[in-house]
């Protein structure tokens, strides 16, 4: 330590740098794009889960005023070619079926919402009516809507060639899972269903697309967490070099997953403007995004746990359905319930494991990533498995958590899946959020709230949260992408700094981490260093801002990119002073003496001087790294909620909501606990409310925001948020990703915590969301069962 030692950086608790322009109203979104002549695109889409389509008839609409023109799937035949996902199998799994993803649907339609024709013209207002006036004509055909029905011999099929509604099937079995169920003390099984959810971020999905003849050059805003992969696949659908192809994301009004794919409608809109030569605009409306963007973490679970009769885990053994929807997400295969296999070992030593996963196809939206992917259901399984457990073994839930958990000495701990746990604090993040909570003192004030008619429960759910997938692992599941992040840093001439990322925010904040990342390193103020995201004309390539991957992956990037330009820095103030490199740093924007913090020259005249040739380096003012993340990282956390239920009305509340959880080393707490307060808000959403219900005939019946039901303020608490820092001893900062965790561990503890409630009527929740006509039905049953058995 120095003399001039000035507080840290990274890791302080510092507020966004990036809040006050969008609290002010100067952030822009894609719909803020100021572009003169701009057109803009209406969709006519399917009011039919599956039909053939007889005819479409644009001839109409297209002759009105302000109409640019009409297009379908015939206009496009031998220039647009249908989105297809090409990719390796996943591993352990029998082949990824592809199927075609027609970007206007051709033929046949496959869920209701599904784009038929596109209207472009001179706003919004008029294509919407022109819509109205295409004339089509379709003849229904049975659709299948239920996952297990289109399982069934002589179901409707959602793709005629393949035979059958499988995407694919992956069987993994380790250990001897047979003996174990054998020699258990304790069975428990259970069938667990989650309701389809969906990201509902507040910005909707939309791009804008630009064209210039006279150069050739694409330029593309989208609302969207990939602005690098969205640019090759422009490029590789549109013909065009990439290096002709600008993706712009501005500002974007949340992802959570959602807008980790490449979407039709934006492929098309690329298109169109090649088409017309003047630029072309598409914004999601509300009922457009309900319906037609993307679904989530649609699946059921049959699990079993064999345990001992001290509550050791034996085995575990799970069969996952998981319903797609009509086409598998772009361009990634549909991996989600091979990730609910992989959440539902957890934080424990669970010594066998077998599961299959089954990939459906049915007659809806198709699904993609939401925030924890299949992790929330594969938690919800194992957590609740293990509360039947400790139940029928008469041991506290707690207790037969904390006797399975891997332990600090254990790690690196591998997996009966084969996965090495790198380091974690699972048994310390349990014991901290009961001891928050006050689960001592619990019972006996639940049996008071008992006594006077009030039934009140608490859940725990324990996790393992997967984070910042390697390249090797990325490519194991699939897609041709890289686990790697890049990051530029440059030292501009008044000694401030520029990082430019390949990841752009779609609200995660990380023009402040990063930030900090570099000031840190380079011994500047955070004040100097400004991040650069959302532009692949600017920024160095990069992946997804998803996977929880950004402060591993781009983190290791930006730390060592700036540890490479302020190693720079001091061999040139090391020329100038001729003082050793060793007895110098830089603290607050100057090279001082380590020694006694004297100072020797600002960062900014060392820059000048260096721009000027004068300081023996000629190189560029900056440093451009890459770096490849371990292969996995893995965050810890333990939930404890307490709820109460009303039995007459089925409503749920929660009341106090606490989180003990590790992500290795903090680049900013405070951004750590806003990631965790919106993901438990999520998660509570999942648990309690969120659900897209379609009957039989795959019509979508909560199709607005008056039936479909996000949770507001007054449904989610503060969370109680106490931080474990065990760093990872593999990432470059010892950082472990946890942007999905908070939203992995609610449905779990929820569902405990009803149950807990509901005890006195032995009710066992299965399903989620716990909609109060759910809850009232599980009292109802439990109820009856009883009188019945009486
Ligand atoms: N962080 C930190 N210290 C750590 C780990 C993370 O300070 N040890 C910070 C990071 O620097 C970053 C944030 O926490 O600012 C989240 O980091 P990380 O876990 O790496 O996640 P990503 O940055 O890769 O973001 C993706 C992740 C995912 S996958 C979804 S889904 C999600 C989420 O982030 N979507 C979000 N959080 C979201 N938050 C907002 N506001 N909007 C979304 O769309
Ligand atoms: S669902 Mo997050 O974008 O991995």
């Amino acid at each position: 330590m120095s003399a001039g030692a000035t507080a840290k950086i990274l890791g302080a608790r510092v507020r966004r740098v990036e809040d006050p322009r969008v609290l002010l109203g100067e952030a822009r979104y894609v719909d803020d794009v100021p572009l003169r002549g701009v057109l803009s695109v209406a969709f006519l889409r399917s009011s039919y889960a599956r039909a053939r389509i007889a005819s479409i008839d644009g001839s109409a609409a297209r002759s009105m005023p302000g109409v640019t023109g009409v297009w379908t799937a015939e206009d496009l035949a031998g220039s647009l070619a249908p989105l297809r996902v090409e990719h390796a199998q996943a591993a352990g799994g029998g082949p990824f079926r592809t199927c075609e993803w027609p970007v206007l649907a051709s033929g046949t339609v496959r869920f209701v919402g599904e784009a038929v024709a596109a209207v472009v013209a001179d706003d919004r207002y008029l294509a919407e009516d022109a819509v109205e006036r295409i004339d089509f004509d379709f003849d229904p055909l049975e659709a299948v809507a239920d996952m297990e029905a289109a399982l069934a011999p002589g179901a409707p099929l959602v793709h005629d060639e393949w035979g059958d509604n499988v995407f694919q099937r992956v069987a993994m079995s380790n250990g001897d899972v047979a003996g174990a169920f054998r020699g258990a003390a304790v069975v428990v099984a259970e069938r667990f269903a989650t309701g389809r959810h969906l990201a509902l971020p507040i910005e909707t999905r939309g791009c804008v697309a630009s064209f210039e003849r006279g150069s050739g050059e694409l330029t593309f805003w989208s609302s969207t967490q990939m602005p690098h992969v969205l640019r090759s696949e422009l490029s590789r659908a549109l013909a065009l070099p990439e290096s002709r192809v600008r993706v712009i994301a501005p500002d974007v009004g949340g992802g959570f997953g959602l807008k980790a794919h490449v979407f039709p409608e934006e492929i098309l809109v690329g298109w169109l403007a090649l088409r017309l030569g003047r630029p072309v605009k598409w914004i999601e409306d509300r009922r457009e995004h309900l319906a037609a963007s993307m679904h989530a973490k649609h699946e059921i679970v049959r699990g079993e746990l064999a345990a001992a009769r001290d509550g050791t885990i034996l085995a575990i053994r799970a069969s996952i359905l998981c319903d797609v929807g009509a086409y598998t997400e772009y361009p990634w295969p549909t991996f989600e319930p091979n990730v609910t296999a992989g959440a539902m070992t957890g934080p424990y030593r669970v010594p066998a494991f077998a599961y299959e996963a089954t990939s459906i196809a049915t007659n809806k939206a198709s699904l993609g990533a939401y925030r924890g992917v299949g992790q929330p259901i594969g938690v919800l399984a194992t957590e609740r498995l293990i509360d039947l457990a400790a139940a029928k073994l008469g041991l506290d839930p707690a207790d037969c958590r904390r006797r399975n958990m891997i332990r600090g000495d254990e790690h690196p701990y591998r997996t009966v899946l084969g996965t090495e746990i790198e380091s974690g604090s699972h048994v310390e993040c349990l014991d901290a959020a009961l001891e928050r909570i006050g689960y001592a003192g619990f019972r006996s004030e639940q049996a008071k709230a008992r006594e006077a008619g009030r039934y009140v429960g608490i859940g725990i759910a324990s996790y393992v949260e997967v984070t910042a997938p390697g390249s090797a692992v990325w490519q194991s599941m699939g897609p041709a992408v890289g686990g790697w992040e890049s990051a530029t840093v440059r030292l501009e001439l008044d000694g401030n700094a520029t990082v430019l990322l390949g990841v752009n925010s779609q609200g995660q904040g990380h023009a402040t981490t990063f930030a900090q990342a570099a000031a840190e390193t380079l011994g500047l103020r955070l004040a100097d260093v400004r991040v650069v995201q959302g532009d692949t004309a600017i920024t160095p390539r990069g992946w997804v801002a998803g996977g929880s991957r950004c402060a591993v992956a781009c983190g290791g990037a930006v730390l060592s990119a700036s540890g490479r330009l302020r190693d720079r820095l001091l061999a040139a103030a090391s020329r100038l002073s001729e003082l050793p490199t060793g007895a110098l740093e830089i603290q607050g924007g100057i090279v001082r003496r380590a020694a006694d913090g004297g100072e020797v020259v600002p960062v900014r005249e060392l820059a000048r001087a260096m721009a000027l040739g004068r300081a023996g380096d000629d190189g560029p003012l900056e440093e451009t790294a890459r770096y490849e993340p371990p292969p996995l990282t893995h965050s810890n956390a333990t939930h404890v909620v307490t709820v109460e239920v009303d039995v007459e009305t089925g409503q749920v509340k929660c009341l106090r909501y606490v989180v003990a959880e590790d992500c290795g080393t903090m680049m900013n707490p405070l951004v750590v606990d806003g990631q965790i307060q919106g993901g438990v808000a999520q998660g509570i959403g999942a648990a309690l409310y969120e659900e897209l219900v379609y009957d039989e005939n795959g019509q979508l019946l909560t199709g607005t925001l008056m039936d479909y039901l996000p949770p507001t303020s007054s449904d989610v608490p503060r969370v109680e948020i106490i931080h474990f820092e065990t760093p990872s001893p593999y990432t470059l900062g010892g950082f472990k990703g946890m942007g999905e965790g908070g939203a992995i561990g609610p449905p779990g503890a929820i569902a405990n915590a009803v149950a807990d409630a509901l005890a006195p009527f032995g009710a066992r929740p299965t399903e989620i969301p716990l909609t109060p006509e759910r809850v009232l039905a599980l009292v109802d049953r439990a109820r009856s069962m009883r009188e019945g058995g009486e």
